[in-house]
C-alpha cells in the first residue's frame, strides 16, 4: 500500500512539474512527456481473453524486479506462474525478483470455460 502512495504522490509531484514547465513550452512537448511515467520501470502487461494470453512469451531480466499486471480483458481468469510467487484472479498486480533464469509456465488458475487448458504462456528469465 505505501508503494502506491508513493507511485501516486510520485505521479501527482510530476504532473504539477509539468504544467509549471508547460506555461511557457509548447502543448505538444507536455503531451509527449506526460506518458513518460507508465514505461518507467520494469512491468510486463498480460491479458487473459477467452482463452488465451495477449502473447506467447513475456521476457524479463533474472535479479531485478518486474511487475507483473494481469487483467481478464475478457472473461474471467487468472494466472499462476509455476516455481514463481505469483497468483493473481480477474486482475492485479504483483511484483517479482525472480533470481533464476529459465522458463516458467503462466497458466490460467480459474477453470474459465472449455479452452481453459490451452490457456498457457511462457516467462522467461534472461
Ligand atoms: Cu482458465
Amino acid at each position: 500500500m505505501k508503494k502506491w502512495g508513493f507511485i501516486l504522490s510520485t505521479l501527482v509531484v510530476s504532473a504539477v512539474m509539468l504544467a509549471g514547465c508547460g506555461g511557457e513550452s509548447k502543448p505538444q512537448a507536455t503531451e509527449t512527456s506526460q506518458s513518460a511515467p507508465a514505461a518507467s520501470g520494469n512491468a510486463i502487461n498480460i491479458e487473459a481473453s477467452n482463452w488465451k494470453f495477449n502473447q506467447d512469451k513475456f521476457e524479463v531480466k533474472a535479479g531485478e524486479p518486474v511487475t507483473i499486471n494481469f487483467k481478464s480483458a475478457e472473461g474471467f481468469h487468472g494466472i499462476t506462474i509455476e516455481g514463481l510467487d505469483v497468483n493473481i484472479q480477474k486482475e492485479g498486480s504483483k511484483t517479482i525478483t525472480p533470481d533464476k533464469p529459465g522458463e516458467y509456465q503462466i497458466l490460467c488458475s480459474i477453470p474459465c470455460g472449455p479452452d481453459h487448458g490451452k490457456m498457457a504462456a511462457t516467462l522467461v528469465v534472461k
